[in-house]
């Protein structure tokens, strides 16, 4: 059986060009700062978000997990949207290992309002903890991969500077924002203090994020990726993967795009999920099952090659380079044909 996955954009394997790429990467011990492939990945990212410098880290988590530990600090609160990634999926790492306690603020389609922020401002009272960072998400995951728009970026950043708190972006999936919007990664870049994207989502490498801000920062977050454990050797293997996919996958993620947005144009049309196609901007979206029953569709559905993922009485569906656009038609023609 044909399998159609959709669980996510970090199922993505690298291609036959990507990994010819890997193969001839020029590599050197990393902790000595000797990998030539990944000084050129660090530089290549800095210049794309327009910071002065980079960190190859493993994952996403790591990349956010090192600006709590190093902007925002112990005893001290970061202000966070309530399903922020952080807040679901990062195994209290903000709490267990950078000693920071999370305000999760709600706000719609994932954006954080300074009216939103506002009331939970810590004032300066030496009972009180302080605000030490606000972090926020491009596009956001949970909320079915909404963009920011340059009013909202440029409100938190004017309020985050007048308060003289940084800002850090979960950008895991900035280029998508940037394709979506057509705001450039830099200028979104622009309004915040460090931001951490992903290689290893719709970007197709097999591993691999990049922590972004100034060069002050970037030192002090190398010593916190050593003492975390993600200082790697030669990693360039792994750099030149990045490289390729910054050269050569960004564009394609409208394709991605689209695929959603048919997908949910035709989950909106079977009589078991309600979807508001126009809602879907970029590779995820949300699916609603209105009886609540969302596990028995799921299972459904991966009996005839569907896979997606389950969150309370929604689906979430991802698309990605894994599952081309001819690929989706066929899916929609599993879902479409789907009794529950
Ligand atoms: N997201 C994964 C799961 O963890 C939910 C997914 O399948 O979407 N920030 C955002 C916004 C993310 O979506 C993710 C991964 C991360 C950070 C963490 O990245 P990794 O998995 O590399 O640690």
């Amino acid at each position: 059986m044909k399998i159609y996955d959709l669980r996510s954009d970090t199922i993505t394997r690298p291609s036959g060009e990507m990994r010819k790429a890997m193969h001839k990467a020029e590599v050197g011990d990393d902790v000595y700062g000797e990998d030539p492939t990944v000084n050129l990945l660090e530089e290549t990212a800095a210049k794309m978000t327009g910071k002065k410098a980079a960190l190859f880290v493993p994952s996403g988590s790591m990349g956010n997990l090192i600006p709590l530990y190093v902007q925002c600090g112990r005893g001290n609160e970061v202000i966070l949207h309530e399903n922020s990634h952080i807040m679901h999926y990062e195994l209290a790492s903000a709490a267990t290992i950078a000693g920071v306690m999370p305000r999760p603020v709600p706000g719609e389609r994932g954006i954080l309002t300074p009216e939103a922020i506002r009331p939970h401002l810590r004032p300066d009272i030496y009972y009180m903890a302080r605000t030490g960072l606000i972090e926020i998400e491009n596009t956001h995951n949970k909320e079915g991969g909404t963009c920011w728009t340059e009013d909202e970026l440029s409100a938190i950043h004017r309020f985050a500077k007048k308060h003289d708190i940084p800002v850090h972006l979960d950008g895991a999936r900035v280029f998508n924002a940037a394709v979506h919007t057509g705001i450039p990664v830099k200028k979104i870049c622009s309004y915040v203090d460090t931001v951490t994207f992903c290689l290893s989502k719709g970007l197709g490498a097999p591993v691999g994020s990049l922590l972004c801000g100034d060069s002050e920062f970037i030192d002090e977050a190398r010593r916190i990726r050593k003492m975390l454990g993600g200082g790697m050797r030669q990693v360039g293997i792994l750099a030149a993967a990045g490289l390729y996919a910054l050269e050569h996958n960004i564009d394609r993620l409208r394709e991605d795009h689209l695929n959603a947005k048919k997908l949910a144009e035709v989950l909106n049309n079977v009589s078991w999920a309600k979807v508001d196609p126009d809602s879907v901007e970029t590779n995820i979206l949300f699916a609603t099952i209105p009886d609540g029953n969302a596990a028995a569709v799921s299972s459904a559905l991966k009996k005839k090659g569907v896979l997606c993922s389950g969150d309370g009485n929604r689906l979430r569906f991802v698309t990605s380079m894994e599952v081309s656009s001819q690929d989706i038609r066929e899916a929609c023609d599993i879902i479409a044909a789907l009794k529950i």
